[in-house]
């Protein structure tokens, strides 16, 4: 099946770090794998998968050019977090590079770092690829790896979790579509549960 994949897989290895290249084939793979436990087009998670850091390598200078000649205007979070600008630019850059027109995998690279409010199923599936990937080794990672395969919305629930605790533990910005992302999921967990009367 990677036969297909030549194109995008000779682009990645052209502009890459040795690390990087390999982290995108692993999510790929764990994409793929997720696609297929929970009922997903398991072609479009690997290509997001594969996709998802297509711009990660590339300079503060050049990043900011790009973003001049696409139009692309960036949130004041945004602007201060330069890990932040990848998956920004990676959404729109496939669409230029590769004439990726399929909506979801835009949109799965374009919140893949920070996840968003009514996260789609592919959102979901590599939001988690990219936090369990087989080359991610922190600590707390097995214990989200075991949420992984259990069930989508929850695991997504605690990566973000995870993220925004750490976020907080070195005092940096958390961007508005983080916590979007964990209030959503957290509010249609309690209404599952009838939490409240209110919802
Ligand atoms: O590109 P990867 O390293 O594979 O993974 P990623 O795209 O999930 O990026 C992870 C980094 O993004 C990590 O250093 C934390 C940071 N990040 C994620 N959400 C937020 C964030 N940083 C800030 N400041 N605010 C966020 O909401
Ligand atoms: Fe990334
Ligand atoms: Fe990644």
């Amino acid at each position: 099946m990677e036969n297909n994949y030549d194109v995008y897989l000779n682009y990645l290895q052209k502009n890459l770090d040795k690390k990087r290249f390999y982290h995108s084939i692993n999510v790929a793979k764990e994409s793929y794998k997720l696609a297929e436990k929970y009922g997903y087009n398991k072609d479009k998670a690997y290509l997001s998968g594969l996709l998802h850091d297509v711009c990660k390598n590339e300079s503060e200078e050049k990043m900011l050019k790009m973003f001049k000649e696409f139009g692309i205007i960036l949130d004041d979070i945004q602007k201060s977090q330069y890990k932040l600008w990848h998956a920004v630019l990676g959404a729109r850059f496939i669409q230029q590079e590769f004439s990726i027109e399929d909506k979801e995998i835009i949109d799965a690279i374009r919140y893949h770092t920070t996840g968003r409010a009514n996260m789609t199923k592919l959102d979901k599936i590599l939001y988690l690829a990219d936090f369990i990937s087989a080359d991610r080794d922190f600590d707390g990672v097995d214990y989200l790896r075991e949420f992984a395969y259990f069930n989508l919305d929850t695991a997504v629930f605690e990566c973000l979790k995870f993220s925004i605790n750490e976020l907080c533990s070195m005092s940096k910005p958390i961007h508005t579509d983080t916590l979007d992302g964990y209030n959503h999921l957290l509010i249609k967990k309690m209404r599952l549960n009838n939490c409240t009367l209110l919802l």
